[in-house]
């Protein structure tokens, strides 16, 4: 990471990594969700996501995919090998310190002309949240849950999709119900614009949530959530079944939580396995 990316990433709570995956990662990938289409399930009703906003409204819910970590070959393989992607390895070095680990399974996001938005929340205010953090100390930043975002569908501006209100990770004060609700303060909400094969990482504690999605293509995110190498958010132990499809990088990243002084082994920032090279 560039100190010019630190001072953005400090800045905003949130990246932008251009050209993460290859055309041939791109197309698999979409392949593969067109392969699962069928188990897309849009969250209508008591899952709706807009909370009752009038802003956020739209005509069809937010499509999940879930699952695709344990798809067969070749489908799997581009979202196995997001997890241990080269360019955006040393990214999480920086932002959670190595031996970074998957929190939550992957959720593919899909939305399609029409489909809602999704209310704005992150961690940030006046409490300290001990899971969803953002704190910058002599010089480094430490993070709780992030979000690593990779793009499978171009996202133009006014298309809708993932928003933040930048900054607001070091927030001290309440965010206002009507800017969660996208109904006041618009101006402070900024759309984050980018091509199929980027990639987008953000903290949970930026205010962030969705608009509603105008455009005809689909949209087409792969979002996971990673945490330090010592902290969990949610209780996970990977199945066996999942853990066989993985190669020996891949399976470094869905180690438990435990300290790095303990032989945790990590990744090193040309994504092969090495010891754990600093205490965390
Ligand atoms: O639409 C997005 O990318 C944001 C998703 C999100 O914030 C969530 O699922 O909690």
């Amino acid at each position: 990471m560039t100190e010019d990316e630190k001072y953005l990433f400090d800045v905003n709570g949130y990246i932008v990594v251009r050209n993460a995956l290859s055309a041939a990662d791109i197309a698999l990938a979409n392949a593969a969700i067109d392969r699962y289409a069928d188990r897309i399930r849009e969250r209508v009703g008591e899952d709706s996501l807009s909370g009752g906003s009038k802003a956020l409204q739209g005509s069809t819910g937010r499509g999940d995919l879930d699952g695709a970590l344990s798809w067969e070959e070749p489908y799997g393989r581009p979202f196995r090998d997001m997890l241990v992607n080269r360019t955006v390895v040393p990214y999480l070095h920086e932002l959670l310190g190595p031996g970074f680990r998957l929190d939550h399974d992957l959720a593919i996001i899909t939305m399609r002309r029409g489909a809602e938005g999704h209310i704005l929340h992150g961690s940030s205010g006046p409490g300290f949240d001990r899971h969803q953090y953002y704190i910058c100390k002599a010089g480094r930043m430490h993070n709780g849950l992030t979000v690593v975002a990779y793009q499978m569908a171009d996202v133009n501006p006014g298309d809708g999709g993932l928003c933040v209100v930048p900054g607001s990770h070091k927030g001290n004060f309440p965010c206002p119900a009507a800017l969660r609700r996208g109904e006041a303060y618009r101006d402070f909400v900024k759309q984050i614009t980018c091509k199929a094969g980027d990639c987008i990482i953000f903290t949970e504690a930026v205010t962030h949530g969705t608009l509603p999605w105008t455009a005809d293509h689909q949209r087409r995110t792969a979002l996971f959530r990673f945490s330090p190498g010592n902290l969990a958010y949610v209780p996970h132990a990977w199945p066996a079944n999942k853990l066989e499809l993985m190669s020996p990088e891949q399976r470094l990243v869905l180690e438990p939580p435990y300290h790095s002084r303990l032989n945790r082994p990590v990744l090193r920032l040309d994504g092969e396995p090495a010891a754990a090279s600093r205490s965390e």
